[in-house]
């Protein structure tokens, strides 16, 4: 028998319903179950995260790792990657979860020198492309590190030094190669340390217009390539610089529109970026939505006492029922899914709590789906904000809409009409509707 890795768990994670009181099991996860026109799992499209479920130990900015994790007893780094790889495709299928999500450095070491460093990824990349085959899991997006290392402590693609974005770019190119082999559905950019601490030393144009310039030569080689993975954008409002460029939502769009970006990249939109960011998980999945640029989720929650990216499991099923609206509101979000770029704490030191941490997580999806789906079934927000808005579609209200109005007709108009009587928003009512639903 072949080593594994996770004992604790013996088969499959099942779903054994709301009565079952077995902590190792889905309550409401029922990946077959259909749901509007969709299964569970192509509406959920779970994925995991490579980087904190298996490279991580636990660390943090005050404490070494607590966690001692069996894939990482291995002899070389290259050794102790091969067992990573498959300690993770044997926990993908104990949970049930067809896809999985990576940086460059998490699933293969660094070597002594660039080439190196791709050797060990193109040697990784084979390997999981074999688990891939013999499993069926897929990978939902690869991504380069490319702020991790000391070089990067300026930035990559908005380093104030020309060798520091080739060397970025560079690695661009060996994590989209890896991608593509992998036939990954999509490729993330997140920004790294793609921002600044102080004007003092920064040319704030000059960075934007570097950063342009490289997502375009990513572009370029898409296509070249013929890579037909989805490019994907993650806004975060700071950490680990003061301002990142890709501050949330509307700054990245504003910065795609600006550059000619555009027709080539969605958003991935992180639920702890978007509450560092001031918003709420919600509307940071609207802003992008509206545009027709929700590319995916990273699903996570942070900790609104705690001013920083706690990465937590998601279990508000307030934000999970609310998220679930906008993205079935947009019929799905194609080839993207929901990453659980999310981590235990650092005292929930063993290896079953990452299946407590993950199980928690897909079933507050789960249900913030099914409770979304009653919602818009029952029609019931739909109706009140479509009533809401009804003086638009006729008189004056349409002719605004169609761009016929102007201020010398309504001065004309209000002239007559005089003062507008005043409408209550019931926002009371509508929450507490909410919590009705939220008792499925
Ligand atoms: C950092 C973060 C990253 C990206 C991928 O806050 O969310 O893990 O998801 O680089
Ligand atoms: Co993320």
């Amino acid at each position: 028998m072949s080593k594994t890795y996770f004992p604790e768990v013996g088969d499959r994670i099942k779903y054994e319903g709301r009565d079952s009181d077995n902590l190792l099991a889905f309550r409401y996860y029922d990946a077959e179950r259909k749901v509007g026109d969709k299964t569970m799992s192509e509406h959920l499209r779970f994925a995991i995260a490579y980087w904190h479920t298996f490279a991580s130990g636990g660390q943090d900015i005050f404490g070494l790792p607590t966690f001692s994790r069996p894939w990482h007893s291995a002899g070389t780094a290259m050794d102790g990657a091969k067992e990573t790889l498959d300690a993770a495709f044997e926990f993908f299928q104990k949970l049930g979860v067809n896809y999985y999500c990576f940086h460059d450095r998490d699933i293969a070491p660094a070597g002594a020198t660039f080439a190196e460093s791709c050797e060990n990824l193109e040697k990784i990349v084979a390997m999981a492309k074999e688990h891939q085959k013999s499993t069926g899991i897929r990978l939902l997006w690869g991504t380069a590190n490319l702020f991790s290392h000391p070089r990067y402590a300026l930035g990559a693609a908005t380093n104030p030094d020309a060798h520091v974005l080739a060397y970025a770019a560079a690695q661009v190119k060996a994590a989209i190669d890896a991608t593509h082999e992998l036939g990954g559905e999509n490729y993330v950019f997140w920004g790294g340390r793609e921002g600044y601490d102080t004007l003092l030393n920064t040319d704030l144009k000059q960075e934007q217009e570097q950063f342009a310039r490289f997502l375009h030569m990513a572009v370029d080689y898409k296509k070249q390539i013929g890579f037909s993975g989805q490019f994907l954008i993650e806004p975060k409002p700071k950490e680990p610089t003061t301002h990142q460029y890709d501050t949330d939502s509307a700054t990245t769009l504003a910065f795609l529109r600006e550059y000619d970006l555009m027709d080539h990249f969605k958003l991935n939109i992180e639920a702890n970026h978007a509450t560092l960011a001031g918003h709420t998980f919600q509307h940071e999945l609207a802003v992008a939505s509206i545009a027709g640029k929700l590319g995916s989720v990273d699903a996570n929650r942070g900790d609104l006492l705690l001013g920083w990216d706690t990465d937590q499991f998601p279990t508000n099923l307030y934000s999970t029922t609310l998220a679930m609206l906008v993205i079935l509101r947009q019929g799905g979000l194609g080839s993207g899914g929901l990453n659980f770029d999310a981590k235990p704490r650092r005292t929930s030191i063993d290896t079953v709590d990452l299946f407590h941490a993950h199980i928690g997580g897909m079933d507050a999806f789960a249900r913030g789906l099914l409770i979304a789906q009653q919602i818009l079934d029952d029609g019931v927000f739909d109706e009140f904000i479509s009533e809401r808005y009804s003086s638009y579609a006729f008189g004056v209200g349409k002719e605004v809409m169609e761009g016929k109005f102007s201020l010398e007709k309504a001065s004309a108009w209000i002239l007559s009409n005089g003062e507008p009587s005043r409408r209550s928003g019931r926002q009371e009512m509508l929450e507490n509707i909410l919590n009705r639903y939220l008792e499925i």
